[in-house]
């Protein structure tokens, strides 16, 4: 039986990966932080009491920041593919946190990277980092593909550059089969709640049970490639079963702005807005009632921004196999309905707004 190990296995992907890999027969170990509260909703389903025998699926303390402990981890596991998804993974909080940024996110990496050289188990464990389309930045070529230089704009995408660089070095150096793959933004139901697709549909679905008046975004030009998470994984996996490790990107190839996601989220609650522009007051008003649904925050806005992300997938699509099958339209559609009905069962957590 293969054991994968997933850091990161509590996040949107992780838990996605997690039941992909269960259900092709893996045995699924995951890396999960220590915290105050339970931080295992997304997994929850997934984990079988340990007393009922033949258990895929365990979970085992741990902190990207800490080399030992990913050093004894892998030493217990032993994993054939280890998928590193772990990383503060907010942009604009990473100017905020920008140390702890680069310690999770980049010298996390090279402290897993360490753990399998140490352990000796080069040539027996595949390694996947995850790496993002920030890297791109402010982007030189449209669209983005692997070999379209890098521009950082914030302290986790130079974080993320560094942990990309250092995952093609293990793989030249040691001849480890570590791949990375340059993903797009891709989203679901769930994706954590300060991103902006998940923030706006979950105030899509309070405004329109009526918890909520109106919804503070920050800038609504900015234009991203939206998938959906559950291909995305599908992807990452396809990428560890080639003979050689390589990068590729994962992508849809469309792009869309933050306000046309939020006008389509809204008219799937059955919401037409119409745009005001005054500068910074810019107002998406209710074209039935008149009223003001989503304005903007100038808080939300950051210090350096990326206006623009269009992926190529050609290279995955060609090698991989790998195409997305959701549509823009379905995941927004999807997001929408999955928040009207946990918003109408479990009402509006007194959630804090930050970016
Ligand atoms: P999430 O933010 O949903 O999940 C991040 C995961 O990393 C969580 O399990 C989190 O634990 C864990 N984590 C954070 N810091 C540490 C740490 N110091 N030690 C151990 N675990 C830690 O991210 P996604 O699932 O959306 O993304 C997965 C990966 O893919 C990330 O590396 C992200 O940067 C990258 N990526 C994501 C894209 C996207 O659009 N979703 C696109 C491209 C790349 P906890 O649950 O305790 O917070
Ligand atoms: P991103 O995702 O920065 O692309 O990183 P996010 O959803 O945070 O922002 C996308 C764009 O929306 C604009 N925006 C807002 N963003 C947030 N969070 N909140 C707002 O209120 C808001 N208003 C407008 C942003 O300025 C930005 O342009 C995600 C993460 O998953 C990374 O880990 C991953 O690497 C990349 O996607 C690919």
């Amino acid at each position: 039986m293969k054991r994968a190990l997933i850091t990161g296995v509590t996040g949107q992907d992780g838990a996605y990966l997690a039941e992909l890999l269960l259900e092709k027969g893996y045995e699924v170990h995951g890396l999960k932080r220590r915290a105050s509260s339970f931080n295992t909703a997304r997994v929850d389903h997934l984990y079988r009491d340990p007393h009922e025998g033949n258990v895929r699926f365990r979970l085992h303390h741990g902190d990207m920041t800490d080399g030992s402990n990913l050093i004894r981890i892998m030493q217990e596991v032993r994993p054939h593919e280890v998928y590193n998804l772990a990383a503060q993974s907010h942009v604009q909080v990473s100017f905020e946190t920008p140390e702890y940024t680069a310690n999770a996110d980049a010298l996390g990496t090279l402290r897993l990277l360490e753990a399998i050289r140490i352990l000796g188990l080069e040539g027996a464990c595949r390694f996947y980092q995850a790496s993002t389309s920030e890297l791109y930045g402010q982007v030189a070529e449209t669209p983005q593909r692997e070999t379209t230089p890098f521009h950082p704009r914030s302290p986790y995408a130079c974080a993320k550059l560094y942990a990309y660089w250092i995952t093609v070095n293990y793989r030249e150096a040691w001849g480890l089969h570590a791949s990375n793959g340059i993903l797009f933004n891709h989203e679901s139901p769930l994706r954590g709640e300060t991103f902006v697709t998940r923030k706006i549909t979950r105030a899509v679905a309070a405004i329109a049970l009526g918890l909520q008046d109106r919804l503070y975004l920050g800038n609504l030009d900015a234009r991203r490639d939206w998938g959906h998470a559950r291909d995305y994984v599908e992807g990452m996996w396809r990428i560890l079963q080639q003979e050689t490790p390589d990068d590729y990107v994962l992508a849809t190839g469309e792009t869309h702005s933050v306000r046309s996601f939020a006008s389509r989220a809204f008219a799937a609650a059955g919401i037409a807005l119409d745009w005001k522009g005054e500068g910074l007051a810019e107002k998406g008003i209710d074209a039935a009632s008149g009223e003001i649904r989503v304005e903007i925050d100038p808080r939300y806005f950051r210090p350096a921004e990326v206006d623009l992300l269009i992926g190529d997938p050609a290279k995955a699509r060609e090698r991989l196999g790998w195409t997305h099958r959701s549509d823009f339209d379905s995941l927004v559609g999807e997001m929408v309905a999955a928040d009207l009905e946990l918003m109408g069962r479990e009402g509006l957590p007194r959630a804090e707004r930050m970016a």
